[in-house]
């Protein structure tokens, strides 16, 4: 697809030149820094000290405060951990999922749930460099790992005191660095999107053709199976899968129709497909053991159904196994018929057409787990993909969330129509620019660029902040839409 509508950004483009003063002021605030965080330094060892008029080293050390460790979705603060030999850190979860640390050859906490904390002793490791990690899976891959310094009290420098004692080291961010490093993924994204050469290899949500067999049923073959899948560029991962793509083929059948999907094993666990949103038969329902058997690794299996007799829009995935499958890739679009359009309804008062013709159906399917981590249809920013539409032209978007949190996905600039909710259409559609899509739920939205004002690349992202941005610049759930 060609695009020539927006500039390419320069690598000074957002360069503000420094005006006189700014640096001596920078310079004076840094110096502030470094002066307060002695004094915190300070601090903790005249506390230390009036506590241990004995033994000095080792009794002082141990009696220095836990070294605070704050875990989130998804880093560990501080990412590099100073603590003084014999010491302890204090391990704080303030995220909203379970999370845990690990010192790699050194103690590990429990799983915290949302809120807890676990004072882990870490005075039997010897003076070095030890890595950290959450082992929840996908936790490390987005960002949950960090190091561990193990020093002498007195090899500490004031910054390190400072984190020692429990605060952050209060280095200055390199700003300028992190700008860089933003510029120089935003120019991947739009030179992918200009030339239509995709950054990483695979695409999801490829359309599964049926086998038509002789009296009518359409037939859908699957494999589950694990499968080398590139996430991001340089970023490939065991996923697991149906047909070794992520999002997993996308099936369409109409209305009536009977229905076989054949599944073939081949990961090396049990499994089943749920066909969620999609009235089935119970012994359909994909629920191993209680509507069905197992099926083990190298069995192949058959769900025949007849689809309900409206549009329903679904999505089909493992429920056995399913928090590891899951978020590890096995998810895709099931749908019965069209969505039905809100021609000639009144919103906001403007009136819909009586005829809307649109041009593009995408999926836009959710994942922040496992080894895909936090994506959109199988892909981190810079590899996710654009959408692109002309003015006056209807698109429509089908939101799926198969992650384990909720996503409120905000496009700038053009408004989303939400004519549906879990393939239900709306008796009210409405306008919204940021709509909230909780683990399970569907929601179907309309975008039409209406005039040269609406030209652009206009950013389109999950707003949980670090779901779209790190220090890195924009990654995750971050594409753009390109009205040309
Ligand atoms: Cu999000």
């Amino acid at each position: 697809m060609a695009i020539s509508t927006e500039p390419r950004i320069t690598d000074n483009g957002n360069t503000v030149a420094a005006g006189p003063g700014s640096g001596s002021l920078l310079s004076a605030f840094a110096a502030l820094a470094a002066v307060a965080a002695f004094v915190l330094a300070a601090v903790a060892i005249i506390v230390v000290s009036t506590k241990d008029s004995g033994s000095p080293t080792g009794a002082a050390a141990s009696a220095s405060p836990p070294v605070t460790v704050t875990l989130s979705e998804f880093s560990i603060s501080p990412n590099r951990i100073v603590v003084p030999k014999g010491g302890k850190l204090n391990v704080v979860n303030n995220g909203s999922q379970v999370h845990n640390l690990e010192i790699k050859e050194g103690p590990k906490s429990k799983d915290l749930k949302a809120g807890e904390s676990e004072t882990l002793d870490v005075s039997n490791l010897a003076i070095g460099s030890y890595e950290v990690v959450c082992t929840i899976p996908g936790h490390a891959d987005s960002g949950m790992k960090g190091t561990l310094e193990v020093v002498e009290r007195g090899g500490l420098v004031a910054s390190d005191q400072a984190s020692a004692a429990g605060h952050d080291a209060h280095t200055t961010p390199d700003y300028a660095a992190m700008d860089a490093k933003m510029t120089e993924g935003i120019n991947k994204f739009l030179d992918a999107a200009k030339s239509g050469q995709p950054l990483t290899k695979g695409t999801g949500n490829q359309k599964l053709a049926p086998t038509i067999l002789a009296d009518g049923t359409k037939q859908f073959e699957l494999e589950a199976k694990i499968a080398e899948w590139e996430v991001e560029p340089g970023k490939t991962v065991q996923a697991w899968t149906y047909n070794g793509m992520v999002p997993s083929p996308w099936i369409r059948v109409e209305p009536n129709d009977k229905v076989r999907v054949v599944l073939k094993n081949s990961l090396p666990a049990s499994t089943d497909i749920h066909f969620h949103g999609i009235t089935t038969p119970f012994n359909a329902d994909g629920v191993a053991p209680l509507t069905q058997p197992y099926i083990q690794p190298g069995e192949t299996y058959v769900y025949e159904f007849t689809a309900p007799g409206r549009h329903e829009l679904g999505m089909y995935h493992p429920h056995n196994h399913g928090h590891i499958a899951i978020p590890n890739g096995m998810f895709g679009v099931f749908q019965v018929g069209d969505v039905p359009l809100p021609t000639g309804k009144v919103v906001n008062g403007k009136s819909l057409p009586d005829v809307i013709d649109v041009s593009q159906e995408l999926p836009m399917v959710l994942n922040d787990a496992g080894v895909i981590g936090l994506s959109l249809n199988g892909k981190s920013f810079p590899a996710t993909a654009p959408i692109v539409s002309k003015v006056g032209e209807w698109v429509m978007v089908h939101y799926y969330n198969e992650g384990l949190q909720a996503h409120p996905m905000h496009l700038h600039h053009l408004p989303q129509l939400v004519i549906a909710k879990d393939g239900f259409p709306l008796e009210s559609p409405y306008y919204a620019d940021t709509i909230n899509v909780a683990p399970g739920e569907r929601y179907t939205v309309l975008v039409r660029a209406e005039s040269a004002i609406d030209v652009g690349a206009w950013a389109y992202h999950c707003h949980i902040l670090n779901h779209a941005e790190n220090d890195n610049g924009l990654f995750g759930m971050v594409t753009a839409w390109v009205i040309q």
